[in-house]
């Protein structure tokens, strides 16, 4: 059967009082490539900080997991695996036993990060699993093995505060007592330093936003002129949250083969497309404790930009 989420979130996002787009659509294979330059720019400091964080303490980390026995490392979106593999690599090399376990739900991803692995990593077990996490984290709750979970690259940010609630009980109801889970977030930082990754002045950002609607247009038949709307992000240090928007520069209406429907712009009007929220050390004790989480540590950056905390089940 055809998978038809994608129309429906979108004529649902686009018939709003507030229209908005979810972040999780940027990423088709253009977006993705998009994604991969804005990780390149100098502005953009959480992947270069997290880099850091694996490349230099990974020995401190696979200490604090005191697992001994062979155990897991389950991944959530694993993306290139480029960071994960400063941490795999000291694994290998200090004759640990574990078996890597990436989810994606992208098959095109998973076969890329299991060659790019097996290729820097050949004698690693990996045993890559495409589909959705949590019906894949429930057949491996089964598992006797102890597991850490990984879920690396702040894609927390992307969830609304109630919504990353959620998903920490959800991977909870699927560990073990023991089992260890490390989250990537994006800390609160001078305000100008977030601005600024997330509103460069080469425009990247703005053709990752963009793209969305070229994305519309390409898959769903829309007639969207890119050229009508422009990208505005804001970030608000009160609360640690970064909002970006498409904006209507006229009226307008577009049309949308797949549904049959116009959408009606005003001039200005927004579309919300994504929040990316950065955290308080404070905020994220809060999380792991109300899903009864302990925390055993906060591994940081020399400059406290980016934090992957460790919690156990
Ligand atoms: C992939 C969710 C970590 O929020 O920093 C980068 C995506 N958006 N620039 C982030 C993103 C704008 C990114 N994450």
């Amino acid at each position: 059967m055809e998978d038809t989420t994608f129309e429906k979130d979108i004529d649902a996002g686009l018939s709003a009082d507030f229209k908005h787009i979810s972040s999780r659509y940027f990423y088709d294979d253009i977006g993705s490539g998009i994604f991969q330059e804005i990780m390149k720019m100098p502005e953009y400091y959480p992947t270069a900080s997290e880099f850091e964080i694996l490349s230099l303490q990974s020995d401190k980390i696979i200490e604090k997991l005191d697992f001994n026995q062979p155990f897991n490392i389950v991944e959530f979106g694993a993306g290139d695996g480029i960071k994960t593999r400063q941490l795999l690599k000291k694994l290998v090399s200090g004759n640990i036993d574990f078996t890597y376990v990436p989810i994606d739900i992208s098959a095109k991803a998973i076969r890329e990060l299991k060659n790019n692995m097996f290729a820097a990593l050949p004698e690693m077990k990996i045993k890559p699993l495409v589909g959705n996490y949590f019906s894949m984290a429930e057949d491996l709750s089964s598992n006797e093995m102890p597991a850490l979970f990984l879920f690396l690259g702040g894609n927390i940010g992307n969830y609304q505060p109630e919504e990353a609630g959620q998903l920490f009980g959800q991977f909870g109801s699927n560990m073990k007592s023991g089992d260890k889970l490390l989250t990537g977030f994006d800390l609160r930082k001078n305000p100008a330093t977030i601005r600024n990754a997330y509103d460069d002045k080469q425009g990247i950002t703005r053709a990752f936003n963009l793209n969305l609607l070229t994305r519309i247009n390409r898959e769903l038949g829309a007639n969207f002129e890119i050229g009508q709307f422009d990208f505005y992000s804001h970030y608000d240090p009160a609360n640690g949250e970064v909002k970006s928007y498409l904006v209507s520069l006229v009226a307008q209406r577009v049309y949308i083969g797949k549904t049959n429907k116009y959408y009606s712009f005003k001039q200005n009007e927004l579309i919300w497309t994504e929040l990316s929220k950065k955290y308080t050390l404070e905020e994220i004790e809060g999380l792991a404790s109300v899903n009864n989480f302990g925390i055993v540590e906060h591994f940081m950056d020399c400059k406290h930009y980016f934090t992957d905390s460790l919690w156990i089940k």
